[in-house]
């Protein structure tokens, strides 16, 4: 009975795919390190530029959308009031849509930027520290979170206003692809999907694994070595297993409260008890410099690098390319949660919401822990960079908070917030994995699917951590992204598809607020498909 409800297709074929890249790595490290690095240089050389238009084009899109006609529709019926309050609705957007990553980069990405700099500036330089902060605050800012909405459309579409829930990536794509959906398109996208997904939480695991393990060496003296990274890891999945195997549903929602409020109370400390007028001053400054160059910065190539004897630092494909991919991989199941806060909002009040607020979390996060560590720098208090380029991110990251009054505390809240954005990480992305591969979920997906999958994710982060480098981790998200920017465009033209089907025949048409009654589109698709019915029959 039960292996009726798995789709094997899907899931032996996400399993497959996931061997078929973990295990060659394994068995042969040296030549899969140079393998790795040479599919992100391709990747990133050959298809950067589509992944920086794609990007941007979600975005301009998105805006569209929220102003266009579509943007009025209501996600839920005519008086449907909204679930929940608007702050609630964006702390729990953000939650789901960020991990241990912005613990990570919001705290060391500038030193990175700062030595390197963009647009062929002198690393260390003044303008080169301008760059450093806002940069960040970019690449987590109004196009990455507009890369998350879009999956949101047509996924919160279907389930409110036609009232067909949507768990598969495959089935929001039905009114564009139709019956395929069912058969092996649809297979080899949702393959696509949890192979994205795998890769994206690959990186996920990967960086924020070490940064634990720094941050328990510094605690307890413990030396970082693999094993300690590979029992973090593994503790981490038991975490999520135990609780969810003791049927602790709860325990997981309990864990992400309580780790919004750790986040809180880390950001509310650095800020009053660090160099508060320097956070404000370098923040503001990083979100004008951000704003006022958009859309140089969406679409900086570096066309010219490597010719007429100009450098050609790799900056965009190091970068802005690998974290478009990285927002990619996350955007369908991150869409899937935002659809199913946002009941009783509007699609623009969904847009623009989660643009606005999401942008506003990560400039907190860069904003406050990020600003300081470079103050540290700056002040000549602490050299940051200097602990960076010798030790690595993760001991630097640990050492910034080692520079806070309390430090210990500080380190111990830091790292427990890691270690639970860890786990729920797992949890998240566990639940979907194991929905995906099922072809029908009840309240839940089976259990031992959850766990396989729960264990499955581990492979990939060990396999990277094993071969080491960020270049390495980077590549498991631009490789698992590359997909998604076609699997993208087929949601968007899905949902505008369906929605301009609706809106075209729906005779409530206000000017603020669409109604669309599910009850008439339903009927009105079942009248079509059976007329299509009868013309086949016909003919
Ligand atoms: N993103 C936000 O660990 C994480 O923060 C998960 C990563 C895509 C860069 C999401």
């Amino acid at each position: 009975m039960k292996s009726k409800i798995i789709d094997w297709p899907t899931f032996i074929g996400a399993f497959f795919l996931l061997l078929a890249v973990t295990v060659p790595l394994i068995i042969f490290p040296q030549q899969g390190q140079e393998y790795v690095l040479a599919a992100k240089d391709y990747m990133t050389q050959n298809f950067g530029v589509i992944f920086m238009i794609v990007g941007l084009g979600i975005f301009l899109f998105l805006i569209y959308v929220a102003f266009s006609k579509n943007g009025h529709v209501k996600l839920g019926d005519k008086d449907e009031k909204k679930e929940f309050s608007t702050f609630s609705w964006a702390a729990m957007l953000f939650c789901a849509g960020i991990g241990s990553s912005i613990l990570y980069w919001g705290t060391i990405e500038w030193a990175y930027y700062y030595q390197s700099p963009p647009f062929g500036l002198e690393g260390g330089s003044q303008e080169a520290i301008q760059w450093a902060s806002a940069y960040g605050i970019f690449h987590w800012g109004p196009i990455a979170w507009a890369i998350y909405t879009l999956p949101a459309l047509p996924i919160a579409y279907f389930y409110y206003v036609r009232k067909k829930p949507v768990l598969k990536i495959s089935e929001a794509c039905r009114p564009l692809i139709g019956r395929h959906a069912d058969g092996p398109l649809g297979t080899l996208i949702d393959v696509l999907f949890m192979f994205g997904l795998m890769g994206g939480a690959g990186t996920t695991l990967a960086l924020g694994t070490p940064m634990i393990a720094e941050g328990i060496s510094s605690l307890t003296g413990l030396e970082v070595t693999l094993g300690l990274q590979t029992a973090i890891l593994v503790v981490c999945t038991v975490i999520f297993a135990v609780s969810s195997y003791t049927g602790l549903k709860k325990g997981i929602k309990v864990l992400s409260d309580v780790n919004l409020w750790l986040a809180f109370f880390l950001l509310g400390f650095v800020f009053i008890f660090g160099p508060t007028k320097f956070i404000a001053e370098t923040t503001t400054n990083s979100v004008g410099l951000m704003l006022d160059n958009f859309f140089h910065m969406s679409t900086w190539t570096e066309a010219f690098g490597g010719l007429g004897g100009f450098e050609n630092t790799g900056f965009p494909e190091s970068w802005t390319v690998f974290y478009w991919a990285w927002w990619l991989v996350y955007a369908p199941f991150v869409g899937l949660f935002i659809a199913r806060i946002s009941r009783g909002r509007t699609i623009r009040q969904m847009i623009i919401g989660t643009i606005l607020y999401g942008t506003l979390g990560s400039i907190l996060f860069f904003g406050i822990i990020g600003n300081f560590g470079m103050y540290m720098q700056l002040s000549g208090s602490f050299d940051v960079i200097g602990v960076l380029n010798d030790q690595g991110a993760p001991a630097a990251i640990i050492a910034v908070l080692g520079q806070l009054p309390m430090a210990p505390l500080m380190i111990v809240i830091f790292t427990v917030l890691a270690i639970i954005f860890l786990a729920t990480t797992f949890d998240s992305s566990s639940y979907i994995l194991a929905s995906v591969v099922q072809k029908q979920v009840e309240s839940e997906p089976l259990r031992w699917n959850r766990l396989f999958w729960a264990f499955a994710l581990c492979l990939l982060p060990l396999t990277l951590m094993y071969l080491g480098g960020l270049g390495t981790l980077q590549t498991a998200s631009i490789v698992g992204g590359f997909p998604l920017l076609i699997i993208m465009i087929l949601l968007a033209w899905s949902f505008m598809k369906a929605s301009n089907a609706d809106i075209r025949a729906s005779d409530d048409y206000e000017p603020k607020t669409i109604n669309l009654d599910s009850r008439k589109i339903r009927n009105r698709l079942k009248r079509k498909k059976d007329s299509n019915d009868q013309d086949t029959r016909v003919g």
